[in-house]
């Protein structure tokens, strides 16, 4: 006898298999700025950057314009410069909370609605139980940030048929 005692080694853990991948690309960052036509301009000159589109959502209380950033196979990139139309709104909050500065980040999935349920079951809270329109066209949802590490996150289902952002 050696001292040691014999010891069954335990079969390994199956590994769990990984989930698929839910995201296909950074759709947007979201920049909530004070002055929407200054800040344009400010990323027109210094980056180089196109305006694609100005939208105004009421429900979502913005003033927006989407700067494109790249065109790729998955879609496209953009940033998404954000002003509140009310001091009550998410981006007016956030804005006399923090100042101007990165207010989420809008990742491509291929079906929103999908990723949506499958995120759910994690036990992450959603800001928007259903999808709703986002920005050109887009259908999008928002996680809550106080369960994704501090990042308030989007999802964004492209258009049938183009890159679209949230
Ligand atoms: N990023 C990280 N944390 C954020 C945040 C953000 N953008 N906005 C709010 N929070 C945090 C706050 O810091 C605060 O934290 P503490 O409790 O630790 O102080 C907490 O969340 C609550 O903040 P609040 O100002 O009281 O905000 P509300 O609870 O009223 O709302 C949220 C928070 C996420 C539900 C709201 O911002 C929301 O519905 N967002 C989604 C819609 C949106 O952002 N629309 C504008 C963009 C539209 C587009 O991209 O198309
Ligand atoms: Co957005």
């Amino acid at each position: 006898m050696s001292g040691y005692e014999a010891v069954t080694p335990m079969p390994p853990e199956p590994a769990a298999p990984a989930p698929p991948a839910l995201f296909t690309r950074i759709d947007h960052v979201g920049v909530a700025v004070r002055d929407l036509d200054e800040s344009i301009s400010w990323y027109e000159t210094t980056y180089g950057l196109r305006v694609l589109t100005r939208e105004t959502h009421d429900d979502q209380g913005v003033d927006e314009a989407m700067l494109a950033v790249a065109d790729t196979p998955a879609g496209g990139s953009y940033v998404q410069l954000l002003k509140p139309t009310r001091e009550d709104s998410p981006v007016g909050k956030f804005l006399a909370r923090n100042g101007p500065g990165v207010h989420h980040i809008g990742y491509g999935v291929v079906d929103v609605e999908a990723a949506l349920r499958s995120i759910e079951n994690t036990g992450v809270r959603l800001v928007d139980a259903r999808p709703r329109h986002g920005s050109m066209g887009a259908s999008i949802a928002f996680l809550h940030p106080k369960d994704t590490g501090g990042v308030l996150t989007e999802l964004v289902q492209a258009p049938r048929g183009a890159a679209a952002g949230g």
